[in-house]
């Protein structure tokens, strides 16, 4: 027996010396010490021993056990370090990584900068729902129960007198509820209308609207903030002119063109050769609207204008389908 667990002993530390892993480690612990192992065979076998030999050989079985343990032990250790030095150590002298920061989506920018414009002019932002009711959306701007926009086509209905909003002018509605007069805020956010998916138009789209009420507001003061507005925008030297028009919540109402900056007036595809691209409409606040919010028409007046944040994009960019702003293409998206 002893020279059988001698044998053991030795042939284990060889093992232990030769495995390169510490798989290898683990299945030469099986095979001495595991349960059907040569040790721990040895080692239960010492119960047929007689009383006389049993104390030596148990003691010379632990000791041969132990250093079997021991080395085990230190290859596991030896191993790892080894794998410490193949990994090579950290290069400082490397560039560091760029972080991936991401950006603002094209109508986000523009956005902001339309709002910075009108916030430097004096104007507050405010926001609101998207869903809204039929008295926000229409009644209360004035739209005649059986106008148009109020049909199916253009409206998403969502059920019992809830609707996604057609146009941020809700949100006027809602401000002036909340406060008297003077009111000058700036109204930017995303819209939807049930139209026809095509280039130059899409179910989601993005606007900014102002509104300006106070005594002794006129179409005057309109033209001046929004000549500051078009020259801060698309540059100093751009020309603008109001066109006649009609929306139910203002009266007079205008379209708003500024000369075509890329072919300079001459004509060109962009401008459908008229030399002139609409960028807003705008107008005075129909009385009726004052009223609806409990504001007198006899004392104050006031002024608001609306734009679309896509259409005046795809005009400065020279983008000609809407949908790219939706599609979140890298390749687009990258170039602002
Ligand atoms: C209240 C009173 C009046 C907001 C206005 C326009 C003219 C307008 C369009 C531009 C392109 C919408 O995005 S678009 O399709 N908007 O032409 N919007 S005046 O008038 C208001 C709003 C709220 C209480």
């Amino acid at each position: 027996m002893r020279d059988e667990l001698e044998q053991a002993g030795r042939q284990a530390l060889e093992e232990i010396s030769r495995a390169k892993n510490e798989s290898e480690l683990e299945q030469v612990r099986i095979r001495f010490l595991g349960r059907k192992g040569k040790v721990t065979l040895l080692l239960r076998s010492l119960g047929d021993l007689s009383d006389e030999d049993r104390p030596a050989m148990g003691k010379l079985a632990n000791q041969v056990k132990e250093k079997i343990e021991k080395s085990l032990a230190q290859r596991v250790q030896a191993l790892g370090s080894q794998v410490r030095e193949a990994v090579p150590s950290l290069d400082i002298t490397l560039p560091g990584r760029k972080w991936w920061t991401g950006g603002l989506h094209p109508l986000t920018q523009a956005t902001q900068e339309i709002v910075e414009i009108f916030t430097s002019l004096g104007f507050r932002v405010a926001t609101g729902p998207e869903v809204e009711t039929e008295y926000y959306n229409f009644e209360a701007l004035n739209f005649p129960k059986d106008h148009p926009a109020r049909d199916m086509q253009d409206t998403y209905y969502l059920g019992d007198d809830l609707l996604l909003r057609t146009h941020t002018s809700p949100v006027q509605i809602r401000v002036m509820e909340s406060q008297g007069p003077p009111v000058r805020v700036v109204m930017p956010g995303r819209v939807y209308r049930n139209e026809e998916i095509n280039p130059r138009s899409f179910t989601v789209f993005y606007q900014v609207e102002g509104l300006y009420v106070d005594q002794h507001v006129t179409f005057g003061d309109l033209k001046g903030v929004l000549a500051a507005f078009v020259e801060r925008f698309f540059g100093p030297k751009t020309s603008l002119r109001f066109r006649p028009s009609f929306f139910p919540f203002t009266e007079p109402s205008a379209e708003v063109d500024i000369g075509c900056f890329i072919c300079q007036g001459k004509g060109c595809r962009v401008c459908k050769r008229t030399g002139w691209l609409e960028i807003l409409g705008a107008g005075m606040v129909d009385p009726a609207v004052l009223e609806a919010v409990n504001y007198d028409p006899e004392e104050v007046s006031g002024y608001a204008f609306g734009m679309g944040v896509d259409r005046i994009s795809m005009l400065r960019y020279g983008i000609d389908d809407i949908r790219l702003f939706y599609e979140n293409d890298l390749r687009f998206l990258q170039q602002f």
